[in-house]
């Protein structure tokens, strides 16, 4: 079985954009960006710039035929700077030229004069200065806490911070748009989103979005970084292929992708919690004011899921959760695994531990107590159904024997001074569908050619995790043929329309379901043509597998090559196109009411650490957990996401750290500044059991989606640490803001 993307990674020989053979005579372009965080554009001067020999042109924003805007939720957001810039790294002008050399060279001859503005980095201090995306806050409510606080016998504030997050994709931003004959243009774009990317070329360039094509071929990492951001560097080198006739390509260098694309949103939340002596949380009130940058880009959207998952994997009757999405002038915060999902539950966890810390109470003592169970409601409206929240909780604590976790932990620290380990459980429950319920619909295009072999075209897009493997198996289980027979093509709006991205985990349910159908569109016709021609028994079974037609469970000599060139033959149809929407979703956002998600994800994780106490440094022993995988259609592809997924999300918690300077500036922008989590910390023990689960699932043949919810697992890291320095300092304070870095590690160790 060669035909696996994997196999082709390992040996080089996957081809991304840039390894594309671009036509000959493409240009290259790059962007001048702006070097102050907020101000008043005085002047631009690109005469210097222009006399490079190989300079072919320069654009600014006046150079754009159609209109200056790529915002999609709100139109907030220009693709060049007008009179204003509020970030640095915004895009100012664009330069083509012959190489990339000489266009980066050009770039830097660019004279700016600029009138400095006030620059706010903090959303609690946007907030309060009245700068805000959305002028009100959203607000997800359930019971009353008001009239709750009273009856609680423990009542907990505090504020928490998270931190933002560096995709760090191995494959930087990249495009190459061709002009085509009739005034159309080919984008190849490195996007999760072709459509969106198609969109704004033609509402940027003016032209019809029928004249536009988008393909992505493969990417190398998305983590939804491209769901949004891949557009601006589509539609700059469309528009520099719009004026010179050319085709041109733009590839940022690490640099300029980290300094000029958007990341995770920081948080800032207040929270209040309610409990009652033994544990029990009746009221929670949290106010989020999320890090939304200088423009909404997928702001309003994560801040829904935020305010969606605000009470994680628990059941609490009296909620009140508000979320302020917060101007500042940082580059546009965007889409990132978990998709605001993970701030959420980061705290309420902050105020279980801070609770269970006063109450003298372990916190997972609480966290278990207050487990979500079948048929109870969150604030938003939905009611559990399959609920593996205690289950999975259970069964991580049986299998993986949390009594010996716990006693081998107490007595490791009773006999070392300098090191210290600590443990922590995390049970994730995360929503499946776009909480934006019209992008929940799907396509897929499927050919069964003539010899037999097959084509399936979706508006997935293959990042990584493997949904094409994924396709293909589902192809593959409908037509009863091997894997080696099914081709899974590059996403391109020509073959799939209308595509959303490929993001809330849900590129595998929602276009897996898409080809399933298409497919049994056309197993139909290949079985109403066989039963026609070959006249079996009345009511007789016909199957296909192995590579054959079944009849009444008995192999024929049929193969499914005889039957396909057959019915060709004898002009049947070949090809199906399938489309799938999400059934019994819906969500009114007036309201905040409503079933948003075709189904939830659960598991439970239980992570040890075990903390340097004179350095500050720290391992990660060991990662357990249980997770509810569904029926999975592929166990390999499903551990290694969950691996993966927890690795980004232990990052996240950790050692990955964003700073901005007070101007605006981005400080860690490069790979010695910015850390991220690698094959040295990776634990030695990474055990994730799959919850036995037969249910009927919304995925694809009962699976569930995988990509998103074992990220916040990596939650469970970061109060594992909070309790080894605990270990060591009992002073240590635990109003300790993630990510939790060596050096905060080793404050805190020492703190009085
Ligand atoms: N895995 C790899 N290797 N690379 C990626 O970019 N993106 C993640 C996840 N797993 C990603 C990944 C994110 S953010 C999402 S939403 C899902 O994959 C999207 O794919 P799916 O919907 O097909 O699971
Ligand atoms: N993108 C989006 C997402 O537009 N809506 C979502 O609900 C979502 N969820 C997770 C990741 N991306
Ligand atoms: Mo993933 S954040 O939905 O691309």
């Amino acid at each position: 079985m060669l035909n696996y993307d994997s196999i082709r990674h390992v040996k080089g020989e996957s081809i991304f954009l840039d390894d594309y053979n671009a036509p000959s005579g493409t240009l290259h372009g790059a962007v001048f960006f702006s070097p102050v965080a907020h101000g008043k554009i005085k002047n631009i001067d690109i005469s210097d710039a222009l006399k490079i020999p190989g300079v072919k042109g320069i654009y600014t924003c006046k150079d754009i035929p159609g209109v200056n805007q790529i915002g999609g939720i709100i139109q907030d957001e220009v693709l060049l700077a007008e009179d204003e810039v509020e970030f640095i790294g915004e895009p100012i002008a664009l330069v083509v030229a012959e190489t990339q050399l000489i266009a980066r060279n050009a770039v830097g001859k660019i004279k700016f004069e600029i009138t400095k503005l006030d620059v706010i980095t903090n959303p609690k201090i946007a907030f309060e200065k009245g700068h805000l995306i959305i002028p009100k806050a959203r607000i997800y409510s359930c019971g009353s806490t008001e009239n709750t606080w009273k009856n609680c016998d423990y009542v907990f504030e505090g504020t928490v911070e998270s931190g933002g997050q560096e995709h760090l994709y191995l494959e930087t931003q990249a495009s190459l748009a061709m002009p085509v004959e009739g005034g159309c243009f080919k984008i190849i774009s490195s996007t999760q989103n072709p459509t969106g990317v198609q969109r704004t070329v033609s509402k940027v360039l003016n032209i019809a979005d029928n004249k536009v094509e988008c393909e992505a071929m493969r990417l190398g990492g998305g983590f939804g970084g491209k769901e949004d951001q891949a557009t601006a560097w589509a539609v700059l080198a469309a528009l520099g292929s719009y004026k010179l006739g050319k085709p041109v390509k733009i590839v940022l260098s690490r640099q300029e992708d980290m300094k000029a694309t958007g990341k995770r949103h920081p948080y800032i939340s207040d929270y209040k919690i309610g409990l009652t002596k033994d544990g029990k949380i009746l009221s929670y009130e949290v106010a989020f004011y999320q890090n939304a940058g200088a423009a909404a880009d997928l702001s309003p959207a994560i801040l829904d899921r935020t305010l969606a998952h605000a009470t994680g994997s628990y059941f609490i009757p009296n909620v009140k959760a508000a979320g302020y999405c917060c101007k500042t002038n940082l580059p546009p915060n965007t889409a990132f695994r978990g998709f605001g999902g993970p701030q959420g539950m980061f705290v309420l966890e902050t105020a279980i531990y801070k609770a269970a810390a006063a109450m003298n109470m372990p916190p997972y003592e609480i966290q278990e107590k207050n487990l979500l169970k079948e048929g109870e409601e969150f604030p938003y409206g939905q009611k559990t159904e399959f609920c593996k929240a205690v289950n999975c909780w259970r069964s991580a604590k049986e299998k993986f024997n949390l009594d010996s976790i716990r006693d081998e932990t107490a007595n490791f620290n009773k006999s070392n001074f300098l090191f210290k380990k600590g443990f922590a459980l995390m049970p994730i429950c995360f929503g499946i569908s776009f909480t934006n319920t019209m992008l929940n619909q799907a396509s897929s295009l499927v050919h069964v050619y003539a010899d037999g072999s097959v084509s399936v075209s979706t508006g997935a897009v293959e990042m990584g995790q493997g949904v094409n493997m994924k396709i293909r198996q589902v192809a593959s289980r409908i037509f009863g043929i091997g894997l080696d027979k099914i081709k899974s093509e590059t996403t391109n709006t020509t073959r799939n329309a209308n595509t959303s991205a490929t993001a809330a985990s849900s590129g595998a349910d929602m276009n897996g379901n898409a080809t399933r159908l298409a497919c049994l569109e056309i197993f139909k016709r290949l079985k109403d043509f066989y039963i026609k021609k070959n006249n079996p028994a009345a009511d007789s079974e016909f199957a296909l597998n192995d590579g054959y037609v079944w009849i009444n469970k008995s192999k024929t000599n049929f193969s499914f090559e005889k039957l396909v060139i057959d019915a060709y033959k004898n002009r049947i149809d070949l090809s199906a196109h399938g489309f799938y929407a999400t059934p019994k979703i819906f969500f009114n956002p007036e309201t905040n009411k409503g079933n948003p998600f075709a189904y939830h994800v659960y598991g439970t994780a239980i992570i040890v650490v075990n903390v340097d106490c004179l350095r500050g440094t720290y391992k990660i022993e060991s990662v357990h957990a249980v997770h509810d995988f569904g029926d999975s259609i592929n166990p390999a592809i499903d551990r290694s996401q969950a691996e993966g997924a927890l690795m980004q999300g232990i990052g996240w918690m950790t050692m990955e750290e964003i700073i901005f300077n007070s101007d605006g500036k981005l400080l860690t922008d490069t790979l010695s500044t910015y850390k991220v989590p690698d094959m040295g910390f990776t634990p030695e023990k990474i055990e994730i059991e799959f919850l036995e689960n037969k249910d009927k699932n919304a995925g694809v043949f009962n699976s569930k989606a995988i990509g998103e919810p074992p990220f916040m697992y990596g939650i469970a890291a970061f109060f594992a640490l909070v309790n080894a320095i605990k270990e060591f300092n009992p002073k240590a304070g635990f109003d300790i803001s993630s990510p939790l870095t060596p050096e905060k590690v080793l404050m805190n160790l020492y703190a009085k």
